[in-house]
């Protein structure tokens, strides 16, 4: 689904803004119908955000199933000559969507886009008094859903009558709402309604642009303009083709060089920014550009104060100075799509991202994860369709170079081979240019892992000295070398340990170095970092985690997870200047 890019033909209305708001564990707005008169008694709140860190109950904060949003939307007489959509950039995890009563768009999946076509409903807008928009979410996960997770009943005697608990099997907390923008995009009747760039580098220093648009009309006149800066440096025409660019400025980690490629379908016009740069994985080595590259960086979260899992755009911002400061080239969105603006700005920062779906939690506890009661069929149908439309949606970012199908999935349960063969094998279908990968957990290991054969990189999440042998930093480098070695040996592939970190409070000190201490998280990242410096075929280092964040309350988590480099609020530890010395030296 196309990003919503203002033209010369394109007119984008941002719906940011307070609206009206109110948490329905009763599903009374159903029976009521909120969504045709409106929710009653409603408290403000902000969209794009997460609800949970603004309301002012601890229940409320965990709250499970509906909750309903509503705001005025002015529409104006001129829609009737165009083709309009609200576009939803993300609603965590299940949206219904009325306007004026009339419900328009349901959707599943709280990381992705969807849209409401305006054009059936014109005879129902009013243009001289506001439209209601009312948008219903809920927060419930399922197993067929990604992230899976369930809903437990519990009653009397331990609980009272009809309590409820989300259980989910993944570190990070379950923030929802509308967590991204919401906009009004107004276009020609005959438009684009799709694109795919692919860029490449030629043996003889040239670049090729192939394009694949796909328009609303299947005759629709289509002509390509590649632009650099102002001016048009080449040119073709028709729904798909190629352009070759001589002396191409390439996009390069470090130096996010765009260019712009204006495709116009009949009188629409969408302009897309692109990189002219190749990635592939040849022997050991991740090549971009023909050259090796050694990722240096972060599993991250959006996670931000009072925001939640919302877009924050200054802490976006912030983010990627941080990035540069710290002198990483590159972060995993670990577990999620993240926003549009994320990648956009990563692509003009030069920064290199892996992709990751929001494939986390499928293991269990209790037992088996790959069974029918849990990760089945309908989990395999949602998370094809999901790779599909993360595919879809961010292929046309440069600084995206390869696809995490899932994080720290139950690898070694049989059906788990199965499952990944298709889910890895649509993922190669949808997108031919670039590596995939699934990123396996610390019991996942060369003897049992069933899945990273199938795979171009091994990524790996490995905590000896923290969950295993805690405070042992001695082992690290006996127990790793033999484990990357042996994973190595198995799979022949390039590695990137994709989480490695220690929960670390911020002005803790210790000397002797202990758990938990600033010191500690300095020593435990040198231990690792003298292993990788030995392995050849380890291509890449993702600390875990770029910044403290949220998760559920639990015994292991005093006020989230501390494995941050940096703190909630952004202020560096002392393992923040110590990655900065090797990063930046390593430059
Ligand atoms: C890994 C998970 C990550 C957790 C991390 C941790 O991939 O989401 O936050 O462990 O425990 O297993 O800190």
């Amino acid at each position: 689904m196309l990003y919503p890019r203002p033209s010369a033909s394109r007119r984008v209305t941002d719906l940011s803004g307070i609206w009206a708001f109110r948490l329905d564990p009763d599903e009374q707005g159903f029976k009521d119908t909120w969504f045709k008169t409106g929710i009653p008694k409603p408290d403000p709140m902000p969209v794009p955000a997460s609800y949970n860190d603004l309301l002012r109950d601890a229940g409320d904060r965990e709250h499970i199933g509906w909750a309903w949003y509503e705001k005025e939307l002015w529409l104006g007489s001129e829609l009737r000559a165009c083709h309009s959509e609200i576009r939803f950039d993300a609603v965590a995890h299940r949206a219904k969507v009325w306007i004026n009563g009339l419900l328009v768009a349901e959707h599943t999946g709280g990381f992705l886009p969807f849209s409401v076509n305006l054009t059936p409903l014109l005879e129902t807008l009013h243009h001289d008094q506001p439209n209601r928009l009312v948008v219903a979410v809920d927060n419930r996960l399922s197993w067929d859903q990604l992230p899976p997770g369930e809903v437990v009943e519990l009653g009397p005697p331990t609980h009272p009558e009809g309590y409820k608990r989300q259980d989910y099997h993944f570190d990070f907390f379950h923030f929802a709402g509308i967590q991204r923008p919401v906009r009004l995009v107004s276009m020609p009747v005959s438009h684009l309604r799709g694109l795919r760039v692919e860029t490449d580098l030629l043996g003889d220093g040239s670049a090729s642009v192939k394009w694949y648009a796909r328009p609303s009309e299947a005759n629709a006149s289509i002509t390509v303009d590649l632009i650099d800066g102002d001016q048009i440096i080449a040119s073709g025409s028709g729904a798909t083709g190629q352009l070759t660019v001589k002396h191409p400025r390439v996009w390069r980690p470090g130096d996010g060089q765009l260019y712009t490629l204006q495709v116009k379908c009949d009188s629409d016009i969408y302009r897309q920014p692109i990189g002219l740069r190749s990635v592939r994985v040849e022997g050991d080595r991740f090549l971009i550009n023909g050259e090796p590259f050694y990722f240096r960086g972060f599993g991250k979260h959006e996670d931000a104060l009072f925001a939640g899992r919302g877009l924050d755009l200054p802490t976006m911002v912030k983010d990627m100075h941080l990035l540069n400061w710290v002198g990483a080239n590159s972060f995993r969105t670990s577990h999620y799509p993240y926003a549009e603006e994320v990648l956009d700005l990563a692509d003009r920062e030069g920064i290199v991202v892996i992709s990751e779906s929001p494939a986390v939690g499928l293991w269990d506890h209790s037992g088996d994860c790959f069974i029918e009661q849990r990760v089945n069929q309908a989990t395999l149908k949602t998370h094809r369709e999901v790779m599909t439309e993360l595919i879809e949606r961010d292929a046309n970012h440069p600084c995206v170079v390869m696809w995490s199908v899932a994080n720290e999935p139950a690898t070694w349960e049989a059906a788990a081979r199965p499952y990944f063969q298709d889910v890895i094998e649509h993922t190669r279908c949808c997108d031919t240019t670039r590596p995939v990968t699934v990123v396996t957990c610390p019991h996942s290991t060369a003897d049992n892992c069933l899945v990273s054969d199938l795979i171009d990189v091994v990524c790996v999440n490995r905590y000896q000295g923290w969950y295993f042998d805690p405070g042992r930093l001695e082992v690290v480098e006996m127990q790793l070398t033999a484990d990357l070695k042996a994973m190595h040996a198995k799979f022949g592939k390039p590695i990137i340990i994709t989480e490695y970190g220690a929960d670390t409070i911020a002005g803790l000190h210790q000397e002797p170095p202990m758990m938990f201490s600033e010191e500690f998280q300095v020593a435990f990242l040198n231990a690792y970092h003298k292993v990788y410096d030995q392995l050849p075929f380890v291509i890449g280092e993702h600390v875990w985690n770029f910044a403290d964040f949220a998760t559920k309350q639990g015994i292991s988590r005093v006020d989230g997870n501390k494995k941050g480099v940096f703190t909630r609020d952004r202020r560096p530890k002392m393992a923040a200047h110590a990655l900065r010395s090797r990063w930046i030296e390593s430059e």
